[in-house]
């Protein structure tokens, strides 16, 4: 048994008094430098695209997937085909993970409501869906089939009329995305579908492609969503603004809080899952079992001996952004749990629900030892593209709200507004801004 390819860190906040800034500031981070050479990679895809349209697409598209492409657009019968061949166990998942997807999904609309302010003034609040949305499927380490599902349920539910889908080009597929995202894209109905990776394609939906002579345009839509790396997660953060997102869903992470009564290998088993994702994927166990932590770490060096993608788990696990997080007790775990804001927070401690009740900061929960990571990535009903990198602490993870608005009506009647008259013209005085008052007196004039 080996741990010489294992450097899991530990951080030993033991015995010490920290604040939820000096918590932040200590948690296991990927390192800024990173974040900073993504964010000028992707302002010089941003320019590229934006001045060179459909040109620059292709030459990302030889230069990051080796492949020659004359237009993104995927073929309708690429669609019908990925379908007629996809393998039955798998599209028999893909349903399953739809039907729970959709359950969910359908029960998340907010309700409008109607307020009776007076005789005569009604104020409504009104979800009204997106015109139009972006989704975004990764492809580059791993073809991600389950996220078209985690995009399209809720963009459907929502009542989105117009939906586009990106995905990498695949070199083996002669260019087009992989063949289980096109026939899981089919399978929900969705016929656009472009053959685009990474910040390139958020930037393309964000700003449109137009076309030239008969080429079809890439017309630009309202929100844009998905997972992705670090370099899906900056362009969306640097095109928030132009068009909504979702949130920063970058490079996946897991946090597990833990104590004496969890089983090792399955604290392990999950770490490794999403470790699998990335060699910048983030794995933390927060723990005051120091015994646990050791265990813990003898079975991830086992574990990640016997899984396939033992080069990019083993350097995930060993990066400064992974690592165990020693504590006093339970309640500075959350607290560590809580300034931490994980995109997936396991808790497998003794009374896990009541745990789970106090964390504040997270993407998902998942409660116990039946509800691991992978559960919520293929088939739980909940969605898989969630925030990262502490952003958990101020955003949601996709969901139907992610495509609709609130939009505020404003009905009073003479009588109604009269009522109020009053009011208007004594703070548009106090603010010096006599004309509002003006707009209501000389209706009564
Ligand atoms: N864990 C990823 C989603 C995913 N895992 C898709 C497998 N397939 C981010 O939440
Ligand atoms: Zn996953």
């Amino acid at each position: 048994l080996s741990t010489d390819a294992l450097n899991f860190r530990s951080i030993d906040f033991r015995g010490r008094r920290l604040t939820l800034a000096e918590l932040r500031a200590a948690v296991p981070r990927a390192q800024h430098q990173t974040m900073a050479e993504a964010e000028q990679k992707v302002l010089d895809i941003i320019s590229d695209v934006r001045s060179r349209g459909f040109a620059a697409l292709a030459e990302l598209a030889r230069k990051f997937d080796g492949v020659e492409q004359s237009h993104p657009r995927v073929p309708a019968e690429a669609l019908t085909q990925a379908l007629t061949e996809l393998d039955p166990k798998v599209r028999a998942a893909l349903e399953e993970s739809i039907n729970r997807a959709r359950q969910f999904a359908d029960q998340q609309r907010p309700a409008n409501v109607d307020v009776q302010l007076g005789d005569g003034a009604v104020v409504s609040q009104n979800w009204i869906p997106v015109g139009r949305v972006g989704l975004y499927v990764p492809g580059g380490l791993a073809p991600l089939a389950s996220s078209v599902i985690m995009n399209v349920v809720p963009a459907v539910a929502a009542g989105v009329e117009s939906i586009a889908l990106a995905s990498p080009p695949q070199k083996d597929f002669g260019g087009l995305p992989h063949p289980t995202i096109l026939a899981a894209a089919k399978l929900l109905g969705i016929d656009e579908v472009y053959a685009i990776g990474g910040a390139q394609a958020i930037v393309s939906f964000a700003y449109g492609i137009p076309g030239t002579g008969d080429e079809l345009s890439i017309e630009p839509v309202d929100v844009v969503t998905g997972p992705g790396n670090i370099f899906v997660a900056t362009a969306k953060r640097l095109v928030k603004g132009v068009v909504g997102i979702d949130s920063e869903a970058g490079t996946t992470e897991i946090a597990i809080l833990a104590d004496a009564t969890a089983q090792a290998p399955l604290v392990a088993a999950d770490l490794i899952s999403q470790a699998e994702h990335d060699p910048k994927a983030a794995s933390v166990l927060v723990t005051d079992s120091a015994e646990l932590a050791d265990a813990v770490v003898l079975e991830l060096a086992r574990q990640a001996a016997g899984t396939k993608h033992r080069a990019r788990v083993l350097e995930a696990l060993s990066g400064p952004q992974s690592g165990v997080v020693l504590v006093d007790d339970l309640e500075q775990g959350i607290a560590v749990c809580n300034a931490y804001a994980a995109e997936h927070l396991e808790i497998m401690t003794a009374n896990a629900a009541t745990v789970a009740a106090r964390i504040r900061n997270a993407g998902a929960i998942f409660v116990g030892d039946f509800s691991p990571v992978s559960l919520g990535d293929y088939c739980a009903g909940s969605n898989h593209v969630l925030p990262t990198s502490g952003t958990a602490a101020f955003s949601s993870g996709l969901n139907v709200t992610t495509f609709l608005r609130a939009v505020q009506v404003i009905n009073y009647d003479r009588a109604a507004l009269e009522q109020v008259s009053g009011h208007i013209v004594s703070l548009s005085g106090a603010e010096d801004l006599p004309g509002h008052g003006d707009a209501v007196r000389i209706r009564f004039a």
